[in-house]
């Protein structure tokens, strides 16, 4: 089954949004797999975002990321990577609809208040880097109401 990366960024967790962003994913089916309140270190957002060093916004992402803490998630389901982002919204927030979670509650990409995986090779990736100890895979009982 498809896993996913799904991570609260500070200005989320400050506002109060950790409950929102879980309850749509919750209220779509998936099932959650692990959740923790993290304080990264810089060395460890450079990892996660290794793929963007090279861009102007770089510094300026990286202290975003690490001025407060993250709520760190893995969640299941069929088709989780793409419908997690379809739930998030756009990368820039004004572009986002109403609907989506960045459409929601963000006006600015520097503060776009959550990130999902963009693929399903770099979820595993994250979810290893974030989750090294690993997840917790339970059986749910109502997974055949939620598929056919
Ligand atoms: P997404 O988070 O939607 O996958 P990425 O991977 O392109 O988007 O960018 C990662 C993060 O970098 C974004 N969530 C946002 O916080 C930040 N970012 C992306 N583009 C910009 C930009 N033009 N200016 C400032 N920050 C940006």
């Amino acid at each position: 089954m498809e896993r996913t990366y799904i991570m609260v960024k500070p200005d989320g967790v400050e506002r109060g949004l950790v409950g929102e962003i879980t309850k749509r994913f919750e209220n779509k089916g998936f099932q959650l797999l692990a959740l923790e309140l993290k304080a990264p270190s810089r060395e460890h957002l450079e990892k996660h975002y290794a793929d963007l060093s090279a861009k102007p916004f770089f510094g300026g992402l990286i202290k975003y990321m690490t001025s407060g803490p993250v709520v760190a998630m893995v969640w299941q389901g069929k088709g989780v990577v793409k419908a997690g982002r379809v739930l998030l919204g756009e990368t820039n927030p004004l572009a986002s609809l109403p609907g989506t979670i960045r459409g929601d509650f963000a006006l600015d990409v520097g503060r776009n208040i959550c990130h999902g995986s963009d693929s399903v090779e770099s979820a595993e990736k994250e979810i290893a880097l974030w989750f090294p100890q690993g997840v917790i895979s339970h059986n749910r009982v109502i997974e055949k109401l939620i598929y056919e």
